[in-house]
């Protein structure tokens, strides 16, 4: 436990193992068929800045679309959630979309302590110091983790909690993963706790095609970039100009498929796992899903994970959605 000042406290649970965790990963992505590599591992310092241009791009409405929920409707969403007393986030950042939320509670006056919980010790520890110079009497009781993993080491609250999950990157996870999620955070919920979550929702294919292959190639980039994370962290040579990026609509599965392809038969040489990898000719590798929902099937899945969604706020075009979500117990 490391203390940072009387209203701060930053817990570090990283993995000591992050980089064998990396390494099991990537050998079995690279050796699946088809290939595949997991999202996470785009965002490294490039990655993360790359991403944030993304979020400014003409096509990419996500980001601002929540913005505006969150810009005009924090109060609703505090008071739907029964006024919590501690915001937890999760994937919490910089916290720039926090504030809106943090804004609200104080407004009601039930803010008492933000948890932020990243994967980033540094961007965690700057938010913290920000937040209390900005919310006098706030508490920061941070958790620096990999939430996908340790979910449960959440400290609890009186008064009851707001776990905020941001972004949409719910939509990256495959359904069974999803389900386990949810269920995960439904077993983490009192019953005056509330989850809120942000899901892009089904729309027409060139709006979402167009917003992950964008005319700049941000997001082809962004997708490429995970090859260099790969050179420079497992001493492979992947040549970025033999790949290109591909984005596709999958309406079956509602989710954007997003994927590099071999531009030719070539071999990788990946050092640090002692492997070979051939790719063939146009070969595909997945490298990102990202669902979109609709109410229904949101509601659903809720529901097979023992929650119950209790509030739902959309942007005027209905392209973005945050919902608020109660343990069944409490209805
Ligand atoms: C950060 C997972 C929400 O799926 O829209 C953006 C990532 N990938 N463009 C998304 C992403 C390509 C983004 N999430």
């Amino acid at each position: 436990m490391a203390t940072a000042g009387p209203q701060i406290e930053i817990e570090v649970r990283l993995a000591a193992d992050g980089g064998e965790r990396m390494r099991d990963d990537v050998r079995a992505g690279l050796s699946a068929e088809p290939k595949e590599l997991a999202p996470k591992y785009f965002y490294d310092e490039r990655g993360s800045q790359l991403f944030e241009r993304i979020t400014e791009l003409p096509e990419y409405y996500p980001t601002r679309a929540e913005r505006a929920i969150l810009d005009s409707r924090s109060g609703e969403i505090v008071a739907g959630a029964g006024e919590p007393r501690t915001l937890v986030e999760l994937g919490s950042g910089s916290a720039a979309k926090t504030r809106h939320l943090l804004d609200a509670m104080r407004d009601a006056g039930c803010l008492r302590t933000y948890v932020p919980v990243d994967i980033s010790a540094e961007i965690t520890h700057e938010t913290a110091e920000s937040l209390v110079g900005e919310y006098p009497g706030l508490a920061v009781r941070g958790l620096v983790c990999d939430f996908e993993h340790d979910l449960e080491r959440i400290p609890g609250g009186e008064g009851g909690r707001l776990v905020a999950f941001l972004g949409g990157t719910i939509g990256n996870l495959y359904p069974e993963a999803r389900h386990e999620f949810l269920c995960r955070i439904a077993g983490l919920l009192g019953s005056e706790d509330r989850l809120l979550l942000g899901t892009d929702l089904v729309k027409e294919t060139a709006r979402l095609e167009a917003a992950y292959d964008d005319s700049l190639g941000v997001t082809a980039k962004f997708n490429k970039n995970v090859l260099r994370v790969l050179n420079r962290e497992l001493g492979a040579d992947f040549d970025l100009d033999a790949f290109e990026h591909v984005a596709r609509y999958d309406a079956e599965q509602a989710r954007m498929d997003i994927r590099l392809r071999s531009l030719a038969a070539q071999t990788i040489r990946v050092e640090a796992l002692a492997m070979s990898v051939d790719f063939a000719a146009g070969e595909e590798m997945r490298t990102e899903i990202s669902s979109k929902f609709t109410r229904r099937r949101l509601e659903l899945a809720y529901a097979e994970a023992g929650l119950e969604m209790s509030g739902w706020f959309t942007d005027p075009a209905g392209d973005y959605a945050l919902s608020l979500a109660a343990p069944y117990s409490s209805q």
